[in-house]
């Protein structure tokens, strides 16, 4: 095993240490949040660019095998956003969540947007930058070679085959995705419309949490201009500045930004499409050269020197046995007005979802009363204008309360909870409070293998026993719904998700033992047995996971199929289900 590499001379005065990569943009906002708050910390670099994030060793810290994670003493946490409130709650100098419950929802809500504008930008950034960068850098045997020393998993290998490949999108694919970007930037423009910051008044952790995203637009050649974005411009212009977050711009990504002012990027992708003997000897030569660029600018992240090392690389481990005190969380949020806990509560709901039914079970434990809007999702409702005008990310559950409109069921589980104190659901516990949100995100971590299931075991079955199929799909999807999504609906009533998911997506194959290795976890029935003595939001899922897969849970996981039988004693399971 090589030696564990740390890139900055860690800082131990508080014994963190964070798991991370010069080019993320969701480490990043760790780094930021850290400065801010005048921590000092350690860092290990986990290389995305060999796959280092599928390392086993990394994997056992952070099961859904990104970057990053982060160690406090003993305790390891993951997911940026869960990081960086935990880190909020416990060294509470320079607050960046807001205490009033309404605030720190909407803050929450930017940060869903960009976890919807990440899973775009994902695809766009292996597509653009990084499929041409590997592709210029290694051979395809030198790139899976790299990618072995981390994973044998036959999906991961396979994705790194269609990174070298250029072949991560269709060009059509690579519109849509486009498209949803620019989308999602005319929001944000909108917001800042006469303001500096996107929640109050003041720096939160919205910006921390957008601006490292947005910022990276233009390594997906799409800049943000002046002329189109002037908000969003001034609002980027501004926030560099702050030592925080100029101070954690890598030099590779100052690097590539001013690359993607040049027409260097469209150029390597297009020209290493071409099969070698087209190619002209000014583009040989120009393509060597560059070559010898991108050496230089991926030597830092271990490309290079890493790729043909063959051996897994240790991982720093986090210091067992040093256990930093408990803390309760700091936060005091302020009691709701009487009128705000009066006003009448809608849930846009359907009845399958089980992102739907964790609201319902959380009301019914709460012992709170609510209207239902059922929004169609087996004809795609919830894509269409209407409901895209409630929540943009265009998914279920979401609330409106009074004149709030809220979505996410995460956080508005976490908003209903601080509103209305009966009958607590998160703990006071920061550490306890941030594990939580660690299984919420472990769920949320297999959406892209849940959804293609759900949509041939649940929604398939209901329209064909509708007697609706393939050809009635231009007739029963609502004006104005992405004609990707029709043709989604088609194959799921044509049965063809089988064989066919887009391109973006993984398999139901791989979706399925993803499933299993992610509810599998041996850590899950550790959690659901010693740790939570109440019913967590994420029962709804697993619960549903059990009923769509059986074969994932009952045989092979006793300790799970336990938890669910326990949580289905409880009267809200029962009395929220819908179907
Ligand atoms: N929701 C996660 C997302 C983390 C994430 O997507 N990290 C990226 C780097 S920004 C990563 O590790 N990518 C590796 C991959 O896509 O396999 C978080 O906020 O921590």
């Amino acid at each position: 095993m090589g030696e564990p590499r740390t890139a900055f001379k860690p800082d131990d005065r508080h014994g963190l240490i964070l798991y991370d990569y010069a080019g993320s943009p969701c480490a990043r906002r760790v780094r930021i949040t850290l400065i801010e708050k005048g921590l000092g910390w350690g860092t290990q670099v986990i290389d995305l660019s060999c796959l280092e994030q599928r390392n086993p060793e990394y994997l056992k810290l952070n099961p859904n095998g990104f970057v990053p994670t982060l160690a406090h003493g003993e305790r390891v946490i993951y997911e940026s956003n869960v990081i960086t409130e935990y880190l909020d709650d416990v060294f509470p100098q320079q607050r960046l969540y807001p205490d009033d419950p309404w605030e720190l929802a909407q803050v929450k809500m930017w940060q869903s947007a960009e976890l919807a504008m990440a899973k775009d930008y994902r695809t766009l950034m292996y597509q653009r930058l990084m499929g041409p960068i590997v592709r210029l850098t290694r051979t395809l045997d030198e790139a899976l070679a790299a990618a072995r020393r981390s994973t044998t998993d036959a999906a991961d290998l396979a994705w790194e085959e269609r990174v070298w490949g250029l072949n991560v999108l269709t060009d059509e694919e690579e519109r849509q995705y486009e498209d949803r970007l620019w989308k999602w930037l005319d929001v944000i423009e909108q917001q800042l419309d006469g303001r500096d910051y996107l929640v109050g008044n003041r720096l939160t952790q919205a910006e921390v949490s957008l601006l490292p995203r947005v910022m990276m637009y233009a390594f997906v050649q799409q800049p943000i201009t002046a002329e189109r974005h002037p908000n969003v411009r001034r609002w980027m212009d501004h926030l560099s500045r702050r030592p925080s977050f100029a101070t954690t711009l890598s030099p590779q990504d100052a690097g590539l930004l001013r690359l993607s002012r040049t027409p260097v990027m469209p150029w390597l992708q297009r020209t290493l499409r071409k099969p070698e003997v087209e190619r002209t000897w000014s583009e040989r030569l120009r393509l060597a050269v560059a070559k010898r660029f991108f050496g230089r600018v991926t030597a830092g992240r271990g490309v290079t020197e890493d790729a043909h090392a063959g051996q897994p690389r240790a991982i720093l481990q986090p210091r067992n046995g040093t256990v930093p005190p408990a803390v309760l969380s700091t936060r005091a949020p302020r009691p709701p007005s009487p009128e705000t806990l009066a006003q009448p509560i809608t849930l846009y709901d359907y009845p399958h979802s089980p992102h739907g039914r964790r609201i319902r079970i959380l009301l019914l434990e709460k012992g709170l009363r609510w209207q239902t809007v059922d929004i169609d999702m087996g004809r795609m409702a919830h894509k269409a204008p209407d409901y895209l005008a409630v929540n943009p990310n265009g998914e279920l559950p979401a609330i409106r309360h009074g004149d709030r409109v809220l979505y996410d069921s995460q956080l508005i589980a976490e908003y209903l909870d601080h509103i209305y104190r009966a009958n607590p659901l998160y703990p006071d516990d920061a550490y306890l409070t941030a594990q939580v949100r660690m299984w919420l995100a472990l769920e949320a971590g297999t959406h892209k293998e849940f959804r293609p299931l759900f949509y041939l075991h649940v929604i398939r079955p209901e329209l064909l026993q509708a007697g609706l199929g393939a050809a009635d799909v231009d007739r029963i999807v609502p004006a104005g719904v992405h004609p990707s999504f029709k043709e989604w609906l088609r194959d799921t009533l044509n049965g063809t998700h089988v064989s066919t998911p887009p391109k973006s997506w993984r398999g139901p194959s791989s979706s399925r033992s993803s499933m299993c290795s992610k509810t599998g976890s041996p850590a899950v029935s550790t959690w659901s047995v010693s740790v939570s003595p109440w019913p967590t939001p994420a029962g709804s899922r697993a619960s549903t996971a059990c009923r769509h897969s059986a074969s994932l849970c009952h045989e092979r996981y006793p300790n799970i199929q336990r938890w669910c039988g326990r949580a289905a004693e409880r009267p809200s399971l029962a009395a929220s289900a819908r179907n």
